[in-house]
């Protein structure tokens, strides 16, 4: 059940990825997800290329599934990290925060190549650049964002390319799963969820500031500097969002952010961190395995689509 084209190009089980989480999803988060059927994800974020090789070896040595890499394209080290998953051969690559056109021609002799799209136009064009699928990424996700809710984006992009579309923002459970699949979605991505697993090995206080969140405790910053990020609400979102009132310059703003989701995701700082995460943190009560977050969704996305097939007549 729930096999779709996403599991054929990816040869995993269930139709669920992993987002790749920069300095959150590490080489063994990413091998629990894909040995338990689904798609994980290491994410490169700004790390240096010795970060991200020890982290691809990792996962090599802890699953003989595929898994991927995410190339966060505003990264200084961009360039390197691509040279990196070609020379491992590394069998998805999925990419954040811009376009990855001058790399397609080389990440394509050795992955296949996911970009993350928040628009309908790059969507496009990166199916016309030869995507083998793209993520359409809502509003409702943690970290770098777009303009646009899942709700809203995933119907339009998946009626605008012939390639599979995997939903995500704002999914955690297999009610939010199989709603990407109505919406025309043939697969997710989820960030937030696989924080909240056993596996995952961000600092144990990020975790307890996900756990403690509500609906409305996360935020979006750095709007003002065009890199618009959302983030449980501390000290740090309140001072950004001052100066951001105060008008003070996009640098001063860019030097105020930097290492600052280190430090909250590695070293633990949750007040004066950047915490990000997505607007299910509020959904989200518990600590389980991955295999179980799997698991759990699948099940509880057959059920409801029997109960709909009932109630559809
Ligand atoms: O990339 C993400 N999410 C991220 S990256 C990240 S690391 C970071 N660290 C510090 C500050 C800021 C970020 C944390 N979260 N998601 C994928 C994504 N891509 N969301 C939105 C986009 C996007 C936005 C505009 C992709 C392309 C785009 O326009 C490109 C174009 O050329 O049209």
């Amino acid at each position: 059940m729930f096999k779709t084209r996403v599991c054929s190009l990816l040869n995993i089980d269930y139709p669920i990825m992993q987002g790749g989480m920069a300095w959150v999803a590490d080489g063994i988060l990413a091998a629990a997800v894909s040995n338990a059927g689904g798609l994980g994800i290491i994410g490169a974020g700004h790390a240096p290329p010795e970060v991200v090789e020890k982290e691809i070896e990792k996962a090599m040595s802890l699953t003989k599934r595929s898994f991927g890499v995410n190339i966060m394209l505003l990264s200084p080290f961009a360039d390197e990290i691509v040279n990196l998953v070609v020379e491992y051969k590394v069998k998805v690559v999925t990419t954040g925060a811009g376009s990855p056109g001058k790399y397609m021609d080389k990440l394509k002799t050795v992955a296949r190549v996911i970009p993350v799209v928040a628009s309908v136009a790059l969507a496009k064009r990166m199916q016309q650049i030869g995507a083998d699928a793209v993520v359409a990424e809502g509003l409702e996700s943690g970290g770098h964002i777009g303009e646009i809710s899942t709700m809203a984006l995933v119907p339009q992009v998946a009626d605008a390319v012939d390639i599979p579309v995997i939903a995500a923002g704002g999914i955690a459970d297999g009610r939010g799963f199989l709603a990407a699949l109505a919406l025309g979605a043939e697969g997710v991505q989820m960030g937030t969820r696989f924080i909240l697993s056993e596996e995952c090995t961000v600092h144990p206080n990020y975790k307890q500031a996900l756990l403690k969140a509500k609906d409305r405790d996360t935020v979006v910053t750095g709007l003002s500097t065009g890199h618009p990020t959302r983030v449980v609400k501390n000290r740090l979102a309140r001072e950004f969002a001052l100066k951001e009132k105060q008008g003070v310059s996009a640098e001063e703003l860019e030097e105020l952010g930097s290492g600052k989701l280190y430090a909250a995701a590695r070293e633990g700082d949750v007040v004066g961190g950047s915490v990000m995460a997505g607007q299910i943190c509020g959904l989200i009560k518990d600590i389980k395995p991955v295999g179980k977050v799997i698991k759990d969704i699948i099940e509880e996305a057959r059920m409801i689509s029997q109960s709909l097939n009932n109630l559809a007549g």
